[in-house]
């Protein structure tokens, strides 16, 4: 079957600064990987709930849970490794931006999965984003119970 990603430029937005490689060996690891990287996760989402999602693109090869890593709990990402290019393609196409655990989750492309990739990098232990964050996320209560959940913003007042 044909790729259903023709513009391949267009693969992912993200860029991981701890790549590596050069840009174009970057681009030549999302193009081939069979790696998706997933966004906008539940703290409670687990990865049993994962799995049953993520199963209906194809077989699953592993999954790995993104943790805070100072407090070792999930903290909002992970990673589906598949055995093919193809059902790594559909999962981005088809269940990006489905609801789970009443978030709208992102799928994205990613280089490959390597040990320490799954550790939030954030000062906090968390994402980084959520450091950033200025909206109001329940789940990011974990990461400064006294103001709820507001990141950056409420932390500095
Ligand atoms: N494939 O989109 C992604 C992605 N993200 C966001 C994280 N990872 C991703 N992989 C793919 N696609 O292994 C991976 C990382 C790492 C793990 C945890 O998840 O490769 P992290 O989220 O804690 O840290 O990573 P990361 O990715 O190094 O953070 P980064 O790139 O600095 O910032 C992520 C987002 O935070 C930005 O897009 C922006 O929305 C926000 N942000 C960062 N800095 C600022 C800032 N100064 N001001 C405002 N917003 C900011």
């Amino acid at each position: 079957m044909a790729s259903l990603f023709k513009d391949l430029t267009k693969l992912s937005a993200y860029r991981d600064r701890r790549f590596p490689g050069n840009q174009e060996e970057f681009e030549h690891a999302l193009q081939t990987s069979t790696t998706v990287y997933i966004g906008n996760m539940s703290f409670y989402t687990t990865e049993e709930q994962v799995y049953e999602l993520f199963t209906r693109a194809g077989e699953i090869k592993k999954i790995i849970m993104g943790l805070d890593k100072n407090s070792k709990t999930p903290c909002g990402f992970c990673f589906v490794l598949y055995y093919s290019r193809e059902d790594t393609e559909d999962a981005v196409k088809f269940i990006s931006g489905t609801i789970l655990d009443d978030r709208p989750i992102r799928v994205d492309f990613d280089w490959g999965f390597q040990e320490g990739r799954q550790w939030g990098r954030g000062r906090s232990g968390g994402q980084v984003r959520d450091e950033y964050r200025t909206d109001y996320d329940p789940d990011i209560l974990k990461l400064c119970v006294c103001v709820g959940g507001y990141g950056k913003l409420v932390q500095q007042e």
